[in-house]
């Protein structure tokens, strides 16, 4: 929350407000209307109408919850790992975590963007940003998994990302901080307060496969070192551009809290991106030299593959001349949205105490007249007054985020004075606010950045929470808030807690997602190299001090449950196949003492738990999902032998233990 909390020290420093977290409203008992809880209920066996992905923030996963109810269903690792599944610690999902720094098993996520077709929402995919080691990631709604990562090269700190075109064509990634760049072959090793010399920005678009999803950099823009803060797609009549908002145009290396808030100007930063592809595709750009990861999960072989891509096009916009423009927007903007109409572009200047609306058609008009105030660093700005639509007045205290309803309004968030405030877009004039407890960042209406918002609720995702709940020690939980916008007023209805801090999110229809749900993974399909597809294949196989335990698991029993001739110095890897095909019935995997953690298989799944044994004995293996009344029965031994022993390698189910030696052992 670094952009808040910026926002915040420059407010002290410029003494606007003693207070530094933000406002408490004023009246934290607000009276909530008698319908409030009927309007939030979903009787039990009911599903919900809409599905709420909300990023988990610093935890790196992603949050689904359903609206109205605020009903928590699942938690998605992305950048993390997670111990109840395996992700990130199976051998099969290890390679989705790697990027050019190596093995990075965390980030700080911060917005979501559901892919769109004509501007709506289509139900395929969420994308979400990795702001620390630049990445985007791709969740396939169909598993609720991550099925794609992909870095991005030249950038540091990927904060104004994954905003995505309205059929999906791009996501887009800006680097946050700027910084010494070497893709002009260039020297990295420079003095820090040569920023104003040395350090560079850029923002990429990540090109997206219509059918598969699949990711790749297609180009970036080569751009002045400031910091790129957020970004919305035009749409409609702005289909073909693109908006930043961007600060530290006074290019500061320290104390930016006071030193990026001299000018009482930053920009908004419009992209024709239709002009970029168009020059990539005619190899106006430059091939830089980069290295980054691109990691991509395949439901047929269930595992991941990490490969690193080595070349990028990079396009200068101080050559390619009517690609980047600059319009001035007071004060630091963060925010910066795009009303359903594409007509309108807001900014949200953190410091600012107006809100400015700019004109599409005027800024289409100032650059067909060349009307430009003056260059910055080689890219043209153009005149404040020329492209405003106009200024929202007196609207409150810190304005960071805007989502629109469809009907001509828009709900902007104000950090310091805790409000979502609702306004008129043509006119300019506020109608509403409403106060949060407190101190909002974001803000969701479902279907809010698309050409159709499908309105009913705006939900505020808060910083802050005291007094709300329950205490739970020193950190208290992260919290969201649901208010019906169907009528003149907006309502509270509900709060409900948040797994880490929220920061932007999305609701969609539930009817889009559910439709396409999977069931199961069909077992005929599974292409992994270890597969046991039936119970008859499973062995142990010893390759050198490689043992590759192939072992199947249906209820209530694994195959092979007994497995001696393990020694000490071997790897153990045990590659299970659930061979349910019924939905929801997942087995876990657990062996004692294993330093990584358990595995839960999806019916129709192979995956791999690495175990290399500490000690020589037997150890018990079990499933750690309540899969059957027989649960508990399902478990086995494994018998770790000293190193060099002649033990045999054995395997077996269902032998007893006065039967002797095994089968596979004689
Ligand atoms: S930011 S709370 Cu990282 Cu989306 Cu504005
Ligand atoms: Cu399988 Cu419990």
């Amino acid at each position: 929350m670094s952009p808040i909390k910026n926002m915040l020290t420059a407010v002290a420093a410029t003494s606007l407000l003693a207070s530094l977290t933000g406002c408490a409203p004023k009246n934290p008992t607000q009276a909530i209307t008698g319908d409030a809880a009927e309007k939030v209920y979903v009787a039990p066996g009911k599903h919900d109408e809409f599905y709420n992905i909300v990023s988990g923030g610093f935890s790196g996963q992603v949050s689904v919850y359903g609206l109205p109810s605020g009903r928590l269903f699942r938690q998605i690792p992305v950048f993390s790992q997670d111990p109840q599944t395996g992700w990130g610690y199976s051998e099969e999902s290890k390679p989705m975590l790697n990027t050019s720094h190596g093995f990075a098993p965390w980030d700080d996520s911060h917005h979501i963007a559901l892919s769109t077709t004509n501007g709506e929402h289509d139900g395929r995919w969420a994308f979400i940003n990795g702001n620390n080691t630049p990445r985007i990631a791709r969740i396939d709604f169909k598993t609720f998994r991550t099925a794609e990562i992909i870095e991005i090269p030249n950038a540091s700190g990927n904060h104004s990302s994954p905003f995505i075109t309205e059929n999906s064509e791009y996501a887009v990634a800006g680097t946050r901080f700027s910084f010494p760049l070497d893709y002009e072959g260039g020297n990295v090793d420079v003095p820090i307060n040569t920023y104003k010399q040395n350090f560079k920005g850029t923002v990429s678009f990540v090109g997206i496969d219509p059918l598969t999803g699949h990711m790749n950099v297609s180009f970036q823009v080569m751009l002045p070192g400031i910091n790129f803060d957020l970004s919305r797609c035009g749409r409609g009549p702005s289909h073909d551009w693109f908006f930043f908002s961007c600060y530290n145009t006074e290019q500061a290396n320290t104390l930016l809290e006071v030193n990026a808030s001299q000018k009482d100007k930053d920009f908004i930063m419009a992209v024709n991106w239709k002009k970029c592809e168009e020059y990539a595709k005619a190899g106006k750009g430059k091939t830089l030299k980069v290295k980054y990861a691109h990691n991509v999960w395949d439901d047929k072989t269930h595992s991941a593959k990490s490969t690193m891509i080595t070349e990028v096009i990079g396009l200068d916009p101080k050559e390619l001349k009517d690609i980047v423009y600059f319009m001035p927007c007071p004060k630091s903007p963060h925010g910066c949205d795009v009303d359903p109409s594409g007509k309108y572009i807001v900014g949200s200047g953190k410091l600012a105490a107006i809100i400015p609306v700019f004109s599409f058609d005027k800024m289409l008009k100032a650059i067909a007249d060349k009307n430009f105030e003056g260059e910055y660093d080689g890219i043209p700005v153009l005149k404040y007054a020329d492209v405003l639509h106009g200024e929202v007045q007196k609207p409150g205290l810190g304005p960071l985020h805007t989502e629109f309803d469809g009907k001509g309004f828009a709900y902007t968030s104000f950090f310091v004075s805790s409000e979502i405030v609702k306004w008129d877009i043509e006119k300019l004039a506020v109608v509403d606010r409403a106060p949060t407890y407190y101190s909002i960042g974001h803000l969701c209406i479902p279907g809010g950045p698309t050409r159709k918002p499908h309105g009913k609720y705006v939900i505020a995702y808060n910083k802050i929470t005291k007094d709300r709940y329950l205490p739970t020690g020193p950190e208290l939980t992260q919290s969201a808030q649901l208010y019906d916008i169907s009528g003149e007023k907006m309502k509270l209805l509900l709060d409900f807690p948040t797994v880490g801090e929220p920061h932007y999110a999305e609701a969609i229809p539930a009817t889009l997602i559910e439709k396409n749900s999977l069931k199961i993974f069909k077992i005929e399909e599974n292409n992994h190299p270890y597969v046991c597809k039936s119970e008859k294949d499973a062995r142990v196989v010893r390759e050198g001090n490689k043992v590759h335990v192939y072992m199947t698991a249906i209820r209530s029993h694994f195959n092979p449950d007994n497995i001696e001739g393990i020694r000490m110095g071997d790897e153990v890897y045990f590659h299970i196949t659930n061979l349910e095909q019924d939905w929801d019935v997942p087995h876990g995997f657990a062996v004692k003492g294993a330093s990584n953690a358990e595995l839960l298989i999806m019916p129709g799944e192979t995956q791999t738990l690495k175990w290399v044994p500490d000690r020589v004995g037997v150890q018990p293996i079990y499933c750690t999902d309540f899969c059957s009344a027989l649960h508990q029965e399902m478990q086995g031994y494994a018998r770790v032998s000293p190193a060099g022993s002649s033990t045999p390698l054995s395997w077996s189910t269902g032998k007893n233990s006065d039967a002797g030696v095994t089968e596979a052992a004689k």
